[in-house]
């Protein structure tokens, strides 16, 4: 890593918005540290945008803390990414178990990674932390009641983070994407039925891709220092709101 090189933490970059941005902010200078669960992944990422993989679970304290050592005293950009949707069971019918789980990776996690690195992004004298939320920290949907808890929570802690680190040189800003068609987000919500996760994205022309979400973070982290992007909500033309999706089948 050139001593120039800004540096660059991007959770969850083992696929979809994390790996497209891991790749994006390599493209634009960034020595990008790839952390994900998944160290093949994330391996082969690093090593194709000359980047560093770091193997951590973003919900585990112990690995969180491992990470922090690995990354040192001084970050420019911290983005946590790492989150996701399980189940689309009503509130009457959900599994408590998935709703915990929603909070931990989504909330816990992003609380962890926060609380261990916010120290080298104020010792880099510049830094910048973003949050990837969803537009469901700001709506609610029916099936969506654990996802919209938890990225509510994730919207909530962004804006007090703002607050807190108010006089600070952190600036803090929440990304809000609406529909993005990745491999795995849907997959993943609807317990691995293709079919089903191929249905959410049905008629709809030209949902966001992750490379869409990664550019706009890579726009917020090259502003001007003294600019924060408070909040950015970002959707496909086809979505409208988030009951309100044109669909041409
Ligand atoms: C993903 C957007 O509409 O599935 O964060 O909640 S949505």
């Amino acid at each position: 890593m050139s001593s120039r090189s800004k540096s660059a933490v991007v959770t969850g970059a083992s696929s979809g918005i994390g790996e497209a941005t891991a790749r994006s902010l390599a493209e634009a200078g960034y020595h990008v540290f790839c952390v994900a669960r998944r160290t093949d992944r994330i391996e082969a990422l690093a090593t194709e945008i000359g980047g560093t993989a770091v193997t951590c679970d973003v919900t585990d304290a112990g690995q969180v803390d491992a990470l922090a050592a690995a990354i040192g005293e001084r970050l420019d950009l911290l983005v946590n990414n790492a989150g996701g949707a399980i189940g689309v069971e009503q509130v009457t019918d959900a599994d408590p178990e998935g709703w915990r789980r929603m909070y931990d990776v989504n909330v816990i996690g992003t609380l962890l990674v926060t609380q261990a690195l916010v120290p080298a992004l104020v010792a880099s004298g510049a830094g910048t932390l973003i949050n990837i939320s969803s537009t469901a920290g700001h709506d609610v949907y029916e099936g969506g009641g654990g996802y919209t808890a938890a990225k509510h929570g994730v919207t909530a802690m962004t804006g007090t983070l703002r607050l807190e680190l108010n006089g600070l040189p952190v600036r803090v800003t929440e990304i809000a994407p609406g529909m993005v068609r990745t491999e795995e987000f849907s997959l993943n919500r609807l317990g691995g039925d293709q079919a089903a996760a191929d249905d959410v994205y049905a008629g709809v022309d030209e949902p966001l891709v992750a490379a869409d979400i990664a550019d706009v973070v890579t726009w917020v982290a090259t502003r001007p220092h003294h600019v924060n992007i408070d909040s950015l909500t970002v959707r496909p033309i086809a979505q409208a709101a988030v009951h309100k999706v044109h669909r041409t089948t």
